[in-house]
């Protein structure tokens, strides 16, 4: 058993440090065991990075570890019921079935989807690559288009690769509007950062203001110095007429360092001029002096940060309120300045041994969607596989990933994946995806493998080091996610070239670890070696953000690239949208909670106890205009389908707008997850709308979705658990 005790003794308790790896926030962990069996999950106030927080979710990497739903071998889906196979012979079907209807209907009639949790997983990431060549397919999916694409895609075009993102100095910054995001609930997104409810009220015992624009006076906007409510999917006007305000009022600051490093600079004096505040008041729902109050203090504050996150994202105007949320930090001179938005330098750095990413290279067969660096949009997937025609899919795997619960129009998916000639899940349950696999093939635990966080290192508002060993050795019968990917590489890819056979050879040696050696090695700290991050089990502290600029541009002639054309060319949807305004229909919007995460934690009980979450949020207003009462059950119908929830009248919601969280939904039939189960609330996604998308970028639009009311009898636990 590798820990970091040196000598253990039979019947002590042992101390382990290690990062959970169950959100973006890379938190310490001191893990107390005794052999295999785990005692308690508590913060390391030792790791420099997180100085001992956690929240609730920590405990669950001990749940998931002794969930007795999680599967630790193979399973056959057969006539009498999931059979349990042993890996051999699961990789040799897995194997031939890819390779028949290859055979059968071509390389691209084989798809795959990869899910959140391979960003969390160091194995997984750093070999990922071995399974997709030897798929040898372009109907590549995953579920960064229902996710942070935007970001991708303004990087690409600013700063020449999809992976540099600036994030921002939360720990330095006098002001920080948050557009869309709920730190205190999802602890930081594309802004790695422990204790975000420390680091905003730290901003405010130094007189700095955080400022949040939300349809919901969310947790974080309870602690924030001001919130505003905002029209959901109207976010693109206020930044306009934010943009536009930064000019009228003499603000943008064209002889700052960073102006003088994108030549396009001077055309955005002109790009949002039709967008004065006044004229998307009405829309948005924000004053016209209040975007002008707001313009005028972001702009006189020491330090500022504009940050938007999924409310922004996902939704039909994402990439243009991502690239506004971007160009809004650029003039006002606030890029790659102390407390603005600065670029992380991460030991490992993912941006130089990956591709700088492309947009629309192929668009989707049946609805003519953009593909990003190699992935078609996942609200493509199901007509994918519904639509006949060459090129239709027939046979996929998902890894780590659920997207029956995960993307918009759930229940065509649901109906697409079961009409599959062949499926294979990596997972660690039968989920309401899985369920549908020929055969499914589980990881080991998070606590069973190293870790390093390859991609969260890079999203860091601090720059740090971590390596975490596998506090247990994985047993005989058990595979990790990279040693799956590599015994089906071997199997379907017996030609590849020599250097690729060395390549695997070598981490089926060494381990995912031979691949972070050689990615430390080219990193900017030559002192970080493995040796010494296996010496450091708290970690190591590389210091705050510092100035990047030019280097971290990844163009070659070191500028920033605005792209105005392209960007300009999506006012016109804009136009369009204002034109066709309607503000008498009601909005379904997301939600997280701070207990739960995407679908996948709600089979532990710790997690889950207590009152259902999965409720539709409405305000008093917008109940009684419905004949609602809280409580009781309400139909909710979208252009797609219809679901039953209960409601929950608050006026935390904007009037106008609802809100369901996402990730339920375990009440389909063939799930094994028994207390999921038993708290199976229903799908937010089988209400969105496969064709609700932000056509510039093809990310899915599941906020904004326009929806009816319709009061039922009062709630019944049948009723909750039920989607019509
Ligand atoms: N309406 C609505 N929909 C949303 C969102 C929203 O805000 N609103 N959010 C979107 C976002 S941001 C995301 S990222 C997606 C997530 O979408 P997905 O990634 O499709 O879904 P998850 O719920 O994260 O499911 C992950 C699955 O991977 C399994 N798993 C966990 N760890 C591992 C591992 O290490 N290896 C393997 N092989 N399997 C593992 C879990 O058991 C689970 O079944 O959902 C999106 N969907
Ligand atoms: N506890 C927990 N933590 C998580 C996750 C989880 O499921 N649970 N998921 C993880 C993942 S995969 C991700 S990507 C991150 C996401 O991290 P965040 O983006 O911080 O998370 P959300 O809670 O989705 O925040 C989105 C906010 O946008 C608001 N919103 C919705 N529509 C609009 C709109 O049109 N305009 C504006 N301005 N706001 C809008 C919502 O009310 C919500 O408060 O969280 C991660 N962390
Ligand atoms: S915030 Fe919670 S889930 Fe996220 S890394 Fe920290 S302890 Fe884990
Ligand atoms: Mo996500």
């Amino acid at each position: 058993m590798a820990t970091t005790m040196a000598t253990p003794t039979l019947g002590e308790a042992q101390t382990h440090f290690r990062t959970c790896t169950l959100c973006e926030a890379m938190c310490g962990v001191e893990i107390k065991h005794d052999g295999e069996k785990v005692l308690s999950i508590k913060g390391d106030k030792n790791d420099p990075f997180s100085q001992g927080y956690i929240c609730p979710k920590a405990t669950a990497l001990q749940d998931l570890h002794e969930d007795p739903d999680r599967l630790r071998q193979p399973v056959e889906r057969t006539a009498d019921g999931w059979k349990t196979i042993s890996w051999p012979e699961a990789l040799d079907k897995v194997a031939a079935g890819i390779q028949s209807i290859q055979q059968k209907y071509g390389q691209n009639a084989f798809g795959v989807y990869l899910g959140n949790p391979n960003v969390h997983n160091m194995g997984g990431m750093l070999t990922i690559k071995q399974l997709l060549t030897s798929l040898k397919t372009r109907s590549r999916f995953s579920a960064t288009s229902i996710d942070q694409l935007p970001h991708h895609i303004v990087s690409m075009h600013l700063f020449g690769h999809m992976l540099r993102i600036p994030v921002p100095d939360v720990n330095h910054t006098q002001y920080m509007l948050i557009i869309g995001g709920n730190p205190l609930a999802s602890n930081g997104s594309i802004m790695t950062a422990p204790n975000m409810r420390q680091k905003l009220k730290d901003i405010k015992a130094r007189d700095g203001k955080v400022v949040v624009i939300d349809p919901r006076r969310t947790e974080t906007a309870d602690i924030a110095s001001e919130h505003h409510f905002i029209r959901p999917a109207t976010d693109v006007l206020l930044l306009l007429a934010m943009l536009n305000e930064i000019y009228a009022q003499g603000y943008a600051k064209l002889d700052s360092k960073v102006a003088a490093l994108a030549p396009e600079i001077d055309r955005l004096a002109l790009f949002a001029k039709e967008y004065t505040a006044e004229s998307v008041a009405d829309i948005t729902g924000i004053t016209a002096a209040e975007i002008k109050r707001i313009v005028k203090e972001f702009c006189e504050a020491e330090s500022s940060v504009c940050y938007g996150r999924m409310g922004i994202s996902v939704q039909e105007f994402g990439l243009l309120s991502q690239y506004l949320s971007m160009v809004i930090n650029i003039v006002t001179g606030r890029l790659d300045e102390v407390g603005g938005l600065m670029f992380p330098n991460p030991a490992m750095d993912v941006v130089n041994s990956s591709g700088p990413g492309y947009l629309g290279k192929r668009h989707s067969r049946v609805s003519n969607l953009p593909d990003f660096n190699g992935e078609y949009p996942v609200v493509a997937m199901a007509d994918e596989m519904l639509v006949e025609g060459e090129g239709q899919l027939k046979g996929f795997v998902t890894v780590a990933g659920n997207p029956v619960l995960s993307t918009p129009n759930g229940e065509k998916l649901d109906e697409a994946l079961s009409k599959l000639e062949f499926m294979v899940s990596l997972d660690y349950f039968v989920t309401e995806t899985s369920r549908h696999a020929n055969i499914i093939l589980p990881p080991v635990s998070p606590l069973e493998r190293d870790h390093y966080d390859v991609t969260f290192n890079g999203f860091a508002v601090h720059n740090v080091a971590k390596y975490s060993p596998a506090l247990f050795e994985r047993s005989e019968e058990t595979r990790h996610d990279w040693e799956i990917y590599l015994e089906l590489a071997d199997r379907l890819d017996k030609d590849a070239p020599e250097a690729t056979q060395k390549e695997r050879a070598a981490i089926k040696a060494f381990g995912p670890k031979f691949v972070l050696e050689q990615g430390l090695k080219y990193g900017p700290y030559k002192e970080v070696t493995l040796d010494v991050l296996m010496g450091n089990p708290h970690g190591i502290d590389l210091g705050p953000l510092h100035s990047m600029l030019p280097d971290a541009i990844k163009h070659a002639d070191k500028q920033i690239h605005l792209h105005v054309d392209f960007y300009q060319a999506d006012l016109a949807r804009v136009r369009e949208m204002v034109q066709q305004y309607n503000d008498d229909e009601i909005l379904l919007i997301g939600r997280r909670h701070v207990r739960s995460n995407n679908s996948w934690l709600h089979n532990s009980h710790r997690l889950v106890k207590g009152k259902s979450r999965c409720t539709l949020m409405l305000h008093p207003d917008t109940a009684a205009q419905h004949g609602i009462a809280d409580g009781q059950s309400v139909k909710v119908t979208s252009r797609i389908s219809s679901v039953i929830i209960a409601a929950e009248v608050t006026d935390e919601l904007m009037p106008g707008v609802v809100s369901i969280p996402h990730g339920f939904g375990h009440g389909r039939k063939g799930v094994k997850q028994k207390i999921a189960q038993a708290n199976a609330g229903v799908s937010v996604n089988d209400l969105t709308d496969d064709t609700l998308i932000d056509r510039l970028s093809g990310n899915a639009a599941v906020n904004g979705v326009p929806v009816r009311l319709e009061a039922l009898e009062s709630a019944t636990d049948d009723a909750l658990a039920t989607a019509s």
